[in-house]
């Protein structure tokens, strides 16, 4: 007999109440993050969210998957961390405008440009809501805040401009008062193999005014049907709005995932083997595992094989005494053959 499992988006509400304001864009934004993850069938103990620092960087409590809350603006670089040493999981970064392009705007360009398989989404409020309403990187020029009370006098940034220069291979954009087009886009940036990236626009009444949310909704727009996603000059053509704000898949294309770079690596590249073809495995992805979706990029059979013959191979003298020398605790194939092949990110994980 077999029993099938379906979860709700109820399914995906922790016990824990949001503490934030009344009116505030998040609350939507957490909305649709519960019904991406039921339309995907998300397995919750396969499925992990991870934020920085800010209101919106409360959100993984909120929500029934392994969540981890940490620093303000290192979301991407933990959530990259997960993604390697648990490439099955379904990973999940959030926060806010300021978390991911202020402070941890560094993570943003390298995470975008290393395209790690995991999907981003920056709960955009123009405004550091947390620390009470700070002028930030999106925040419109001109526009008076706590700490531009004469209008700020400096330019904003296009968070989807960004990651298109930074070379993300999927940006999005979306508003978070419609829970319907916002919950879509999430769940195809979960789909998507590589780094997804999905700004959502998020008001906060509190340091934005109440006003914020009734102009956004005025602004949006869906993004025309003839829009080519391949195309980079027309997607950054959207990215430079005034008086609409578009939203949909603005930009998508297909590149080599980490994993199938770590898999190419030769084994006496630093002294270290390449880790095991985790390619394979993201790819064949059982039902067991969320978001099924038919790879960009089909894992090159030449490129999976010598990385798996590279592995099997015993290392040169000179590589296993880098690797003895190396502090982390890795055991070398020439100490421990069953170990070879695998990565100090494989070693440290739970
Ligand atoms: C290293 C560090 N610097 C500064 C802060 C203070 N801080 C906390 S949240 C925040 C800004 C939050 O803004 P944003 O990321 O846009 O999130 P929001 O609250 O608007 O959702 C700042 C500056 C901190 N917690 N840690
Ligand atoms: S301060 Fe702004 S962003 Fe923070 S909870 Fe309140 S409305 Fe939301
Ligand atoms: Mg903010």
């Amino acid at each position: 007999m077999s029993c099938e499992v379906t979860f709700s988006p109820n399914d995906f509400k922790s016990d824990l109440k949001p503490v934030w304001c009344p009116g505030c864009g998040d609350f939507a934004v957490l909305n649709s993050v519960y019904r991406a993850l039921a339309d995907l069938q998300c397995l919750p103990q396969n499925t992990v969210i991870v934020s920085g620092i800010g209101c919106s960087s409360r959100l993984p409590g909120y929500v029934e998957t392994y969540g981890f809350n940490s620093l303000h603006g290192r979301a991407l670089p933990i959530a990259t961390g997960v993604k390697l040493a648990a490439p099955k999981m379904t990973v999940v970064a959030v926060g806010g405008d300021g978390d991911g392009i202020a402070i941890g705007g560094n993570h943003f360009m390298h995470a975008a440009r290393r395209n790690v398989d995991i999907a981003y989404f920056m709960m955009d409020n123009e405004i550091y809501g947390l620390t009470k309403g700070q002028a930030g990187p999106t925040t419109p020029s001109g526009d008076k805040t706590k700490s531009t009370t004469y209008g700020n006098p400096d330019a904003a940034v296009d968070p989807c401009g960004l990651a298109i220069s930074l070379g993300a291979s999927w940006v999005a954009r979306a508003f978070s008062g419609d829970v319907k087009g916002t919950t879509e886009l999430m769940t195809k940036a979960i789909r998507h193999h590589g780094f997804a990236f999905l700004n959502i626009i998020s008001p906060c009444v509190t340091w934005r005014g109440e006003h914020q949310s009734k102009e956004l909704r005025a602004k949006m727009r869906v993004l025309p049907a003839e829009h080519e996603v391949t195309n980079r000059e027309a997607a950054l053509r959207f990215t430079d709005e005034k008086d609409s704000l578009t939203v949909g898949v603005l930009y998508d294309i297909g590149r080599r995932l980490l994993s199938f770079r770590r898999a190419a690596v030769p084994a006496v590249v630093g002294g270290h083997p390449p880790r095991r073809p985790i390619a394979s495995e993201r790819d064949a992805r059982s039902p067991e595992f969320s978001a099924p979706s038919a790879p960009q990029w089909p894992a090159p059979a030449s490129l999976l094989s010598t990385a798996e013959s590279a592995r099997r191979a015993p290392l040169p003298t000179a590589a296993a005494r880098a690797c003895d020398a190396f502090p982390c605790g890795w055991t070398s194939p020439a100490r421990d053959s069953t170990s070879a092949g695998r990565s100090l990110l494989s070693i440290h994980a739970p």
